[in-house]
């Protein structure tokens, strides 16, 4: 007989064991009245005379952390979370916690405190805080590293990684493992509970646990060492040096000290701009998943094989992609030896992948199949062309793939930039045509721009969105204008960058700008990166511009090792050349354009400004949804920095009046179409409103 503890929580008897069972979907998270119903039934079963207490979730997951959307504040007062851990740790009753799906940060965190942990075997496990630029802020700091020892927690804290049961049980993060659903979940707890009485077994508390700290204990080698191991890949982020900190108190101080350590930094973290940006980042991720007009049961096209036409460098990775999921792909090209060097790179890509073993290697390969024929596509589900960015030919494939493709069959164009309607117009379905846009590497970059046409269809849209999820991909849903959303804003930048050169900023100064401030890389790494001669004719080269006068001095970027920088043949090391300083200053005297010092912040600016204006003439146009869909493409598709949130979330930090400010500035006294400023920027700054919350 079940008795309601809260709205979120029940308490049910079998036996000798008390169970206290949490229901609040999606993932259970500990919400305020999660938390009470959690402290209220554990009390409730300890004075109850049950001689064991299972707590056990509903739904999908167990606890999957803190309620996120309750850290802005305004949730009802309810006891916080160290108190349903001390009603835990401090049962008079052996306390086990039955996970199942996600324990994460808070979950995991309350199951530490538990005397015992059973889980099932697809259960996974982690302490991912780190990727809201927090730290685990109840007892997780303190309480991981005693159970799994310090260099697994620091790995696991770092990188917010999820682990799974096997290796939760090898590390003795839990006890015991049953195969099965919830079902066979609560069996087994129930039974180990019965056991646990029966052998009297102790009452477990990890925080009493010294042993797996102690080895770690004054090894300032070891913390050093780890530091450095993660230096490059955590650059610019706070909250992997301060769950380091935690974890060095875990092994250095008393419990209850590293707990205060924990605390202390936990709010260092959560009032500062970082985890604010992440936290955002979070749910703008999540939010780019709706399209508010296409309805939830909009029929999703069943995908079961893939065509995709032309095997050049974004060809064979969007292939990669559906094949890492089990889908098998057509792939055809115009003669065989492109089509034979087009899966040469494929299969050179998945031996030199570290995560693909080599069975697997050749599992994905036997579900790619090469050809030269479009008529192969003839019974594909979905085709996505991938060939050289010229409308006229995209036109011509669309022709044919109308001709080719089964009624009903989705069709794609990659293209970076032209427009969808005109390629769609061309077929006798363009409610079938859409645009996905990916990014190059396409089988490694996470963003899926989803270029919707004028009349593609919901079901087509719905689809696209949905392929994109299954292929692990961030789908933002976008409309049809030159560049889309991301190499629209990019354009912007690119113009600004290339005007300041001429006026006396350094390649290198303007890359060191965009570098100092979190990207990857900055716009001339990008184009020498990408080759500078895309586009180019020496036959037609005029010397118009540097791109030009760089390529007619047989610079070409990477690909032979001068551009814009001269690299070094072994170690691929980018050094600024003072000749392409010269051959800049000399085109800037032609061109009558007089140099002088320009300063980092006039960079980041001139940068950065003319995006945030061009983002919001974006959403002036409905291209884009909402403000954060444009975040979550510049974060995963141009490394814009997840710490400082996306282009509209750091535009409305800055303040958008101080930016409205400067465009009008800039645009009196540079002029170009760039720095005409947005209605739309203008209004929300008048009025105080944010441009990453707003809906077009
Ligand atoms: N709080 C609030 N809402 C959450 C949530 C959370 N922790 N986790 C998920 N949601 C919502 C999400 O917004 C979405 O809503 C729906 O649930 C489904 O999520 C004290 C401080 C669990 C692996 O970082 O990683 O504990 O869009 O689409 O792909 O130390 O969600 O449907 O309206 O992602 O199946 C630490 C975060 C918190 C885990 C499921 N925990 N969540 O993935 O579904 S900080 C986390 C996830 C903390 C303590 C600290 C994933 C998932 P909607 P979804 P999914
Ligand atoms: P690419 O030149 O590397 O490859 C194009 C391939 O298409 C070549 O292998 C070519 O043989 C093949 N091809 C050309 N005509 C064909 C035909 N009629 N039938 C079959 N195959 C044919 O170009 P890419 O960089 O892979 O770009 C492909 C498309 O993706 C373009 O529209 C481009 O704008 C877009 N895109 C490129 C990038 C990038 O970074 N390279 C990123 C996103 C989108």
């Amino acid at each position: 007989m079940a008795e309601t503890v809260s709205e979120s929580v029940r308490l049910e008897t079998e036996g000798d064991v008390a169970l206290v069972i949490v229901d609040n979907p999606p993932v259970n998270a500990l919400s305020w009245h999660v938390r009470q119903g959690l402290f209220d039934g554990i009390t409730q079963a300890s004075e109850s005379g049950a001689k064991a207490i299972v707590v056990i979730c509903d739904g999908r997951t167990f606890i999957a952390g803190a309620d996120i959307s309750e850290f802005g504040g305004g949730a009802p007062q309810a006891v916080g979370l160290q108190e349903v851990q001390s009603a835990m740790e401090d049962a008079p009753v052996p306390v086990i916690a039955a996970i199942h799906g996600t324990a994460l940060g808070g979950g995991l965190e309350v199951a530490l405190c538990a005397h015992y942990r059973v889980a099932v075997s697809s259960a996974k496990f982690g302490l991912p805080e780190v990727n809201l630029g927090l730290l685990p802020g109840a007892g997780g700091t303190q309480r991981l590293p005693r159970l799994v020892g310090v260099p697994k927690a620091l790995e696991m804290m770092t990188t917010g990684r999820h682990i799974s049961s096997a290796e939760a049980l090898d590390g003795g993060l839990i006890d015991d493992v049953v195969d099965g659903d919830v079902a066979a979940l609560r069996a087994a707890a129930v039974a180990f509970a019965n056991r646990a009485v029966a052998e009297n077994l102790p009452l477990l508390r990890v925080r009493d646990r010294d042993d797996k700290v102690a080895e770690a204990r004054g090894d300032e080698q070891m913390f050093a060492d780890f530091r450095r191991s993660i230096a490059r890949k955590t650059r610019g982020f706070l909250a992997p040096e301060y769950n380091i900190r935690c974890i060095e108190a875990a092994a250095n101080l008393p419990f209850d000290e590293g707990l205060k350590v924990e605390g202390k930094l936990f709010m260092e973290l959560m009032t500062g701009p970082q985890s604010a940006a992440q936290r955002y980042y979070f749910f703008a991720e999540r939010a780019a998943n709706k399209i508010p007009d296409i309805a939830k049961d909009t029929e999703i096209l069943d995908i079961q094989h893939v065509g995709v036409l032309g095997a050049g460098t974004m060809g064979g990775g969007i292939a990669m992609n559906f094949a890492n999921v089990g889908i098998p792909v057509t792939i055809v090209e115009r003669d065989q030896a492109s089509l034979d060097k087009g899966l040469g790179v494929v299969r050179k890509n998945y031996e030199r992948s570290r995560s693909t073993t080599a069975e697997q290697v050749e599992e994905r390969m036997a579900l790619i199949t090469g050809s030269t024929d479009k008529n192969d596509f003839a019974d594909c589900d979905m085709v996505i062309e991938a060939v050289f960015e010229d409308m006229a030919l995209k036109q011509s494939i669309f022709r044919e793939l109308d001709e080719i493709c089964k009624p009903g069959a989705l069709l794609a164009s990659n293209t970076s930039a032209l427009d969808v309607n005109e390629i769609a117009s061309v077929t006798s379905r363009p409610e079938s045509v859409i645009g996905m846009h990916f990014f190059s590497p396409a089988n490694v970059m996470k963003l899926l721009e989803n270029v919707r046409g004028d009349k593609s269809s919901d079901s087509v849209v719905a689809t696209t969105m949905a392929i994109g999820k299954k292929i692990k991909k961030v789908s933002v849903m976008v409309g049809v204008c030159p560049g889309f959303v991301g190499n629209r804003m990019l354009f912007m930048r690119g113009a600004e960058a290339e005007r300041m050169i001429l006026e006396g900023a350094t390649p290198a100064q303007i890359d060191n700008v965009l570098d100092e401030f979190g990207f990857p890389m900055g716009p001339f790494s990008m184009m020498d990166l990408a080759g500078l001669d895309i586009g180019w004719k020496e036959e037609t080269s005029s010397s118009s511009t540097v791109r030009e006068i760089l390529c007619e001095n047989g610079r070409r970027g990477q690909k032979n090792g001068r551009g814009y920088y001269t690299y070094d043949p072994e170690t691929r090391a980018a050094t600024p050349d003072p000749e392409v300083v010269e051959l800049i200053k000399e085109f800037a005297v032609e061109q009558g354009i007089e140099q002088r010092e320009v300063s980092d912040q006039e960079i980041l600016e001139r940068l950065l400004y003319p995006m945030v204006n061009e983002g919001a003439k974006i959403l002036e146009e409905k291209i884009a949804i909402r403000g954060s869909d444009i975040d979550v493409v510049w974060v995963n598709g141009y490394g814009w920095p997840v710490y400082r949130g996306g282009p509209m979330h750091w535009a409305d930090s800055v303040g958008l009046a101080e930016i409205v400010e400067k465009i009008e500035g800039y645009s009196s006294s540079l002029g170009g179409k760039h720095w005409e400023l947005s209605p739309l920027l203008k209004s929300l700054a008048e009025s105080g409103g944010q441009l990453q919350t707003h809906a077009s």
